[in-house]
Formats: C-alpha cells, structure tokens, sequence
C-alpha cells in the first residue's frame, strides 16, 4: 500500500489555502515539514538523471496509451473469489484516484453472468409493450439521435456490505470500491420514448440485458424519466465491454443494479414486472422480518479515501484529508470531517465542481500531533439528509440488510501512524 507522507516537493497552492496553511503551520507545534527547503542558499543545483540526457521512447508506443509503468498497483482488486466463473465484482482502487471520474480501465465491475463479447453491427435494442409503434433500434439509429453528456456515478447497491457488523478491518477499495464515476454520453430514455409514443396507462419500464444473466429490473418511469439515458460512451470514448459495450442503461443515483448492461430490451408495461433481480435479490430485509423492495435512490454517504486503512502517516504535522461524498438524490452540500471519531467537526472543502448525483472530492487541513486519532467523513445532501453514524443506521435498519449501508466510516491512527479500519 502506498504511504502519505508529503514529499519535500511541494505544489503551488491558491491564496486561499496558502493563508490557511500559513495559519495552521503558525499555529501548530511541528511546522511543515518541508519548510527549510524555502532557503535558498540551502538548495544544491539538481542531478541531471540518465532520463534527461537522452530522447525518450517514440511516437505510439503504445498506439493506445496505458498508465505510467511506475503505477502498476493502481488496478482494481477483488474481495473473494466469485462464486461463479464470470460472476462477481472488482473494485475502485479510490485511494489512487484524483478529481471526480474514474478512469475507465479502473471502473468496479459487477457481472452477474460474465461479460459478453458483443458485435455492436449485430446489436438489437427493441422498445415494445405499451406504445404506439414498436421499434426496433440498431446502434447506428441510436447515435443519429440527438445525445448528451452527464457526470453521474454509479454505485452498487452492495456496496460497503462488509461493514454493517463492524468494522471489517478492509482498506477503502474492498469497502468503498463498487463505486465509480463518469461521464455518459448517449440518448435520453425520454427521447427514445417519444420515438415509439408511449401509452399514457405505462408505469413501468422493464428492462433486459443480452448477458447470460438477462439481468432484467422493472423501473418506475415518473421517477426515472427526468434523468436516464441510453449510453454508447463513457469518459469520451465507447464504453468498455465490462460497463455494458455497445449500450447500456443510466438512471442516475439509483442503486447500480438498475443501470442494465448490454441493454437489448425496454417494455412498457402497468405494473413492476417482479423479476428476480426485484424479489428474491436487491430487496432488504428489516429486523420485524418486513423487507423494503424497490429502494432505488442511493442514500447520501462519503468516505475518507487519504488517509485510510493501509496507509502509514510517516511524519507529524500536515495531511490533507481527501475523499469522496455522493448523493443519488441530488448535489452534495456540504461535507463535514472529525478527527476524533465524530466529537466535533468541521467544514471540508469541496474542491471540484459539484455535479448532481456525482462524486464531489473533498479535502480538509489537518496537523497531526502524533497521537492516536479518529477519521471521519459525514456528507450532506440537498435535501438536508445527512449521512448516519453506523449505530443509528443499524438501529433504524437492523443488520439483516445486504444492500445500501452508509454510515460514517471510521480510520483509526495510532502513535506509529498506522491507519486501520477499526
Ligand atoms: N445485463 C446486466 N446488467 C447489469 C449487471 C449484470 O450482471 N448484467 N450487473 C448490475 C450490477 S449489480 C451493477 S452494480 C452494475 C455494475 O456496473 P459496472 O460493472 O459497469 O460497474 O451493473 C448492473 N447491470
Ligand atoms: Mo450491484
């Protein structure tokens, strides 16, 4: 895992935060680090290393660009095995990751049949049930039509599973991981609609993967209509074969499960069609033996990605705390933090712009004094909702439940500036 320590190199900072950082490193008992690097006359001329003497690589290689070679650990990992060959889940490396997307090659991925090799000229998407005038659309008629961009991201609704008993002791990608953000590029749901004229006694859309799993979600179209879109691409290029290549389904900021893979297959119909994916899985169970089905928005969560569990404080004095809040309701707010386990807080930064139901990073200034500390992040969304501790979540919902856990998250320091997951 890698380590936080700030390096002696130091990036120019705004006016802002650089008053900020003068005042806490004024303030504080152990200054930055890095501050006799400021005299000059303390600074030797730099070698010149064997990489400036000589021309580098050539043109296209390779023709499509893969990470720095030095970046080799940043890939997406697994929890356990999957159950089946094809089934299961990789996840989000997010304490790597930088700003608001998630580049494409690091995208969680959950398959429930594996991923199928599709040929996008043979590709079908039909739109049937209650219309007008069934159609049936080939991908060349879909990106004739008039497209959009949007950030959203994605979450699996069994995201963070692991720590509805507890903490599980797991670093941020096997907690946080299943969880992603991009931009989409593709048709609204509403246009493809308007194409087939839709019958007003339509209340539900279901829709059909081409997968083996034929993964199929029944969605309630009043709520989804304002927002979903039929997507060819993601991040500005055709989406990868594991994210759903040659088009999927998004409804932004309902539970990941909702957003149909290698769509071929939208129906109008009255009622939900009570598939598997909507009965006997993606429903929660409460502790009265009740199981609330069709919970589709995800509820407002952060989490702390910098530092997390894994990681190792090397030196007192400043971190920047950063991670991530999201909200399948709407923008971020705001974004508290606490370093001592929720006694007290304080505004965090939000340092991208905020994007309807999309990944916000945030940061916060924080000395270190060496003693044992406690990281959190609590996200408020705008409609007020603010993000639960583990205990009130539990005790709203029991533990039985699989999906949409989103407490506080906490990372204990201790004196050696180990980060765990405790
Ligand atoms: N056809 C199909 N669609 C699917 C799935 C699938 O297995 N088959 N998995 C669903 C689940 S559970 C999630 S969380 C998201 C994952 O999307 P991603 O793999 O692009 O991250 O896709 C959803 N759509
Ligand atoms: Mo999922």
């Amino acid at each position: 895992m890698q380590e936080t320590t700030r390096k002696t190199r130091r990036p120019s900072l705004p006016e802002g935060r650089r008053d900020a950082m003068r005042k806490l490193a004024a303030g504080a008992a152990g200054a930055l680090a890095s501050g006799a690097a400021f005299r000059a006359d303390a600074i030797a001329p730099l070698a010149v290393p064997a990489w400036t003497r000589e021309p580098g690589a050539p043109l296209l290689s390779p023709a499509y660009g893969v990470p720095s070679s030095f970046e080799g650990d940043v890939i997406r990992r697994t929890a356990r095995a999957p159950a089946m060959p094809g089934s299961g889940s990789s996840m989000t490396p997010l304490a790597d990751l930088f700003g608001t997307l998630t580049p494409n090659g690091l995208v969680y991925e959950r398959h429930h049949a594996g991923v199928p090799k599709i040929d996008p000229d043979q590709h079908r998407l039909v739109i049937h049930g209650l219309v007008r005038e069934p159609r049936i659309f080939s991908m060349d008629d879909l990106v004739r039509l008039p497209s959009e961009s949007h950030v959203y991201f994605l979450e699996c609704s069994g995201n963070t599973r692991t720590e509805w008993k507890g903490p599980s002791g797991l670093p941020v990608q096997l907690t946080h991981g299943l969880l992603s953000c991009c931009e989409w590029t593709g048709v609204r749901l509403s246009t493809l609609l308007d194409e087939v004229g839709i019958d007003p006694s339509a209340q539900w859309l279901l829709a059909e993967g081409a997968d083996g799993a034929a993964m199929t979600r029944s969605l309630p179209l009043d709520r989804i209509m304002e927002r979903a879109l039929v997507v060819y691409a993601q991040n500005g290029e055709r989406l990868r074969a594991e994210n759903g290549y040659p088009v999927r389904l998004i409804v932004p900021g309902f539970e990941g499960n909702t957003n149909i893979k290698w769509l071929r297959r939208l129906k109008l119909v009255r009622e939900p069609e009570m598939t598997r994916e909507e009965t006997s899985k993606y429903t929660n169970l409460l502790p009265d033996g009740r199981a609330r089905q069709f919970v589709f928005e995800m509820d407002a969560k952060s989490v702390i990605a910098r530092p997390s569990a894994g990681h190792r404080l090397k030196e007192r004095g400043y971190h920047a705390i950063s991670g991530y809040a999201w909200s399948g309701r709407g923008r971020i707010r705001s974004v508290d933090v606490s370093t001592d386990g929720g006694k007290s807080w304080r505004a965090a930064r939000l340092t991208s712009a905020v994007h309807d139901r999309a990944l916000t990073p945030f940061e916060a200034d924080w000395q270190w004094d060496g003693g044992p500390a406690n990281l959190q992040s609590r996200a408020t969304d705008e409609t007020g909702y603010v993000q639960p501790t583990r205990e009130a979540l539990v005790a709203a919902r029991g533990v039985n439940s699989e999906y949409h856990y989103n407490g506080i998250q906490n990372w204990r320091v201790d004196e050696s500036g180990e980060v765990r997951n405790a």
